[in-house]
C-alpha cells in the first residue's frame, strides 16, 4: 500500500519531489483498510441492484422457483473416462469402433449454452447439477464442457475463472470423458499465438482435466492444425482433428472446391497426421440428411479411425441428418439435453432417442435421465432471458448465408450497436455476397467475424462489389479484415483473392509463413513477474495462460476480484439481478463460511450521485456507499 500510496502521489508522478518527499508527505502513510469478503460481497450486490448487470434489462430480481434437482443419490460408476485412463487413445478409439449402439457427446455446458445465451451460463449453475449429470450421462462418450468461448466469456462477463470450473465439474464428474474446443492456433482465442502457447495450454488443459482435445482450424488449413495436434499427441489424452463443413456435396453447381473428394482427403491428412477420432464440424448446421449418409458412408471407408459427428439444429433438419448419418455407420454424435437444445444450438439427445426407437443403432443413454437433467435445465435457463437470441423458430436462411451457430445473433447485435438494426436483412445478403468475394472461405471463430465485419463494413458505407473496388484504395478496412488478408489467421483453401488483398493491405506484404511460427515464443517467466505486480495471490501456471492469452481481459478480472470478492459464490438470480428490499439471503463464500444477508432499505441518490445501501449482515447493521451511474 506504502508503494501504491508513492507511485498515485501527484507530485511525485510530476517528478516534483525531493530526498525529503517522504518526511514532508504523511499521505504515504495513509492506509485504507483492507475490505473483508463480507463488504466486498455487498458492495457488487449494491452495484448489481442500483445500476444493473451489463446486457440484462434493469429490474426488479424476478421470483424463480427453485430449479428442479433430480430426486434421488447419485452414484458414480465407471464409464469412458476409465477407458481411456486404463487403454489410453487408441485403445479407447478401438472400444469405440467396436460399440453398436451410437454415443453422444453432450454440449449443454459448452456449445449448447455458447450458440442459445450467448455463452453466459455459470459454473454455479453447472455444479448444482454435475453429479447428476455423473449418473444419468453415464454412457456418453463426453461432456462437451470447455473451450470454445467459454474461455474468455468466463473471465469477461461471468467474473469466474475458467480452469476453477474445468476443476470443480471434474472433481464431481470422474467417469465421463471431458472434451473441449480448441481452435488450433487461435487456441481458446480469435488470432494466431505463438506455437509455445498452444503447447503449453493443451498441456495444462490435458493436466488440468481435458480428455478429449477438438481442434479445428477456421479455413480448414491443415498446416495450422499440426502444432496443436502434435501437442495433444505428447500428451495421454485424445486428439480429435475437425473438418470445418462448408458448402453443400449435394450441390456441385455450389462449389467446386467443398466436395466430397475434398473431405475425404482432409479425412486422410488428419489420420496421417495421428489423430485418434475424425470429427465432421457442421458449425452451421448445412449438412443436410441425404448428405450426411453419403459424407460418412464415404468416410467410413476412407479412414480407420472413429467418426464424430457435429451439427447445429438452425434448419430444424438436424435430427434427421443424425438418423442419416447414424444409418451411415458414425460412432458419434454432439447433442444437447432438450432444454438447451434446437434452434442454433444441437439437436435434442432426448428427441433423438424417441426418434431412433425401434431401430438398432438408438443412442446409448437412458431417457428417463436425459428427461430428467433436462428439466433442471429448464428452470435455469429462465435466469438467462436476457440472453436468448431472437431466432424463434427453425431458419432456413442459414442454407443461404452459412453463418455458424452463435454468431448469427451476436452479428445482429454488433449491427444494432452501429445502428444497422433494420437493415439486418441487407447484411445477411452481404455476409453471403463477402463469402463469394473473400473466395467461399470456410467461415468459423475467427474466420465468420473476419467475414461478419466486413459486411457490416460494407452495408455501413453502401458498398456493392463494384464500388468496393473503385473507393477501396481510401477505406479504411476493419482491423480483423486487414489481419487476415495479411495471413495473420491462415490461408483459405483456394488462398486469397489477390485483387482484394492489395486493395486491403495497401502496400503491406502479407506473411509468407504460418503465423505461430513467425511469432517469438512466450516468455513465460517474464510474464509471471509481470502478472505478480497486479495479482495479490501466488501466480500459477493457469494464470500465466490465461494471461498471455488474453492480457486485458485477465488483469480486468483480477482487479474486479479484488474490489468485489469471488463473485462466482453467488446464485444466478444475485449475480445478475442484485437482491429485492427485504430478501434474506444465505450465500456460502467458503467451506463452513455463510453470510447472511439482508437488504433493508436503499437510500436516496446524494448529490454526488451516491446512495447509501442499509444492509444486515449476520445480525449486524452495515450500511455500503454506491455511486448510482443512472
Ligand atoms: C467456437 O470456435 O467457439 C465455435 O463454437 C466454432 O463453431
Ligand atoms: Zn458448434
Amino acid at each position: 500500500q506504502f508503494l501504491l500510496n508513492v507511485v498515485e502521489n501527484e507530485d511525485f508522478l510530476k517528478g516534483d519531489y525531493s530526498t525529503k518527499f517522504i518526511d514532508t508527505t504523511p499521505s504515504l502513510f495513509e492506509f485504507e483498510k483492507p475490505k473483508d469478503r463480507g463488504t466486498k460481497t455487498l458492495e457488487y450486490i449494491s452495484t448489481i441492484t442500483v445500476n444493473g448487470f451489463p446486457g440484462v434489462e434493469k429490474r426488479e430480481k424476478p421470483h424463480f422457483d427453485p430449479p428442479r434437482i433430480p430426486d434421488y443419490t447419485p452414484e458414480i460408476v465407471d464409464g469412458t473416462k476409465q477407458i481411456l485412463d486404463e487403454s489410453g487413445p487408441e485403445g479407447l478409439a478401438k472400444w469405440l469402433k467396436e460399440q453398436d449402439q451410437t454415443l453422444i457427446t453432450d454440449t449443454t455446458m459448452r456449445d449448447a449454452h455458447q450458440s442459445l445465451l450467448t455463452t453466459r451460463i455459470r459454473t454455479f449453475d453447472m455444479k448444482k447439477i454435475a453429479p447428476y449429470t455423473a449418473h444419468d450421462l453415464k454412457d456418453a462418450f463426453s461432456l462437451e464442457m470447455w473451450g470454445g468461448a467459454t474461455f474468455d466469456v468466463a473471465y469477461n462477463f461471468l467474473k469466474e475463472d475458467p480452469w476453477a470450473r474445468l476443476a470443480t465439474l471434474r472433481k464431481d464428474i470422474p467417469n465421463v470423458l471431458f472434451q473441449m474446443l480448441l481452435r488450433a492456433s487461435n487456441a481458446v482465442g480469435y488470432k494466431n499465438y505463438p506455437d509455445n502457447l498452444v503447447e503449453k495450454f493443451v498441456a495444462e488443459s490435458a493436466e488440468s482435466g481435458i480428455d478429449v482435445f477438438r481442434i479445428f482450424d477456421s479455413l480448414n488449413w491443415l498446416e495450422a492444425m499440426k502444432p496443436a495436434i502434435e501437442a495433444v499427441l505428447k500428451t495421454d489424452k485424445v486428439a480429435e482433428g475437425a473438418i470445418c463443413y462448408t458448402g453443400d456435396i449435394l450441390n456441385p453447381e455450389r462449389s467446386n472446391v467443398y466436395t466430397l473428394d475434398y473431405y475425404k482427403n482432409m479425412a486422410k491428412e488428419l489420420e496421417a497426421q495421428g489423430v485418434h477420432i475424425l470429427a465432421i464440424k457442421d458449425m452451421a448446421g448445412l449438412l443436410k440428411p441425404k448428405a450426411a449418409y453419403e459424407l460418412i458412408g464415404e468416410l467410413k471407408q476412407t479412414v480407420d479411425i472413429p467418426i464424430h459427428l457435429h451439427t447445429h439444429d438452425t434448419s430444424g433438419n438436424g435430427v434427421f441428418t443424425y438418423a442419416k448419418a447414424i444409418e451411415a455407420g458414425v460412432d458419434v454424435v454432439d447433442t444437447a439435453l432438450g432444454a438447451l437444445s434446437g434452434l442454433t444450438s444441437q439437436p435434442s439427445a432426448n428427441s433423438l432417442s424417441y426418434a431412433l426407437d425401434g431401430t438398432d443403432r438408438n443412442i446409448r443413454a437412458d431417457i428417463d435421465g436425459l428427461e430428467r437433467l433436462s428439466q433442471y435445465w429448464e428452470d435455469v435457463r429462465k435466469y438467462y432471458v436476457d440472453f436468448e437470441s431472437d431466432i424463434k423458430s427453425p431458419h432456413t436462411e442459414i442454407y443461404q448465408h452459412e453463418m455458424p451457430g452463435g454468431q448469427y445473433s451476436n452479428l445482429l447485435s454488433q449491427a444494432r450497436s452501429m445502428g444497422l438494426g433494420e437493415r439486418y436483412g441487407e447484411v445477411k445478403k452481404m455476409y453471403q455476397k463477402v463469402n463469394m468475394l473473400f473466395g467461399d472461405i470456410v467461415k468459423v471463430t475467427p474466420s465468420s467475424k473476419v467475414v461478419g465485419d466486413m459486411a457490416l463494413f460494407m452495408v455501413q458505407n453502401e458498398l456493392d462489389e463494384d464500388s468496393l473496388f473503385k473507393r477501396g484504395a481510401h477505406l479504411d478496412f476493419p482491423d480483423s479484415v486487414v489481419s487476415f488478408f495479411k495471413g495473420e489467421i491462415g490461408i483459405p483453401v483456394t488462398g486469397f483473392n489477390e485483387d482484394l488483398q492489395k486493395l486491403v493491405l495497401k502496400g503491406t506484404e502479407p506473411l509468407k509463413e504460418r503465423a505461430g511460427e513467425m511469432m517469438e515464443p512466450i516468455d513465460f517467466d517474464a510474464l509471471r513477474e509481470e502478472i505478480a505486480e497486479f495479482q495479490e495471490t501466488e501466480v500459477t501456471d493457469q494464470d500465466i495462460l490465461s494471461y498471455a492469452l488474453y492480457p486485458k481481459v485477465y488483469k480486468n478480472f483480477v482487479t474486479t476480484n479484488e474490489s468485489f470478492g469471488n463473485v462466482d459464490r453467488l446464485d444466478t438470480p444475485t449475480f445478475l439481478f442484485g437482491m429485492r428490499k427485504n430478501e434474506e439471503l444465505e450465500i456460502v463464500i467458503d467451506k463452513g463460511k455463510t453470510l447472511i444477508v439482508n437488504l433493508l432499505s436503499i437510500g436516496h441518490v446524494h448529490e454526488d450521485g451516491y446512495r447509501w445501501m442499509y444492509f444486515e449482515l449476520n445480525g449486524f447493521p452495515r450500511k455500503v456507499k454506491i455511486k448510482d451511474d443512472s
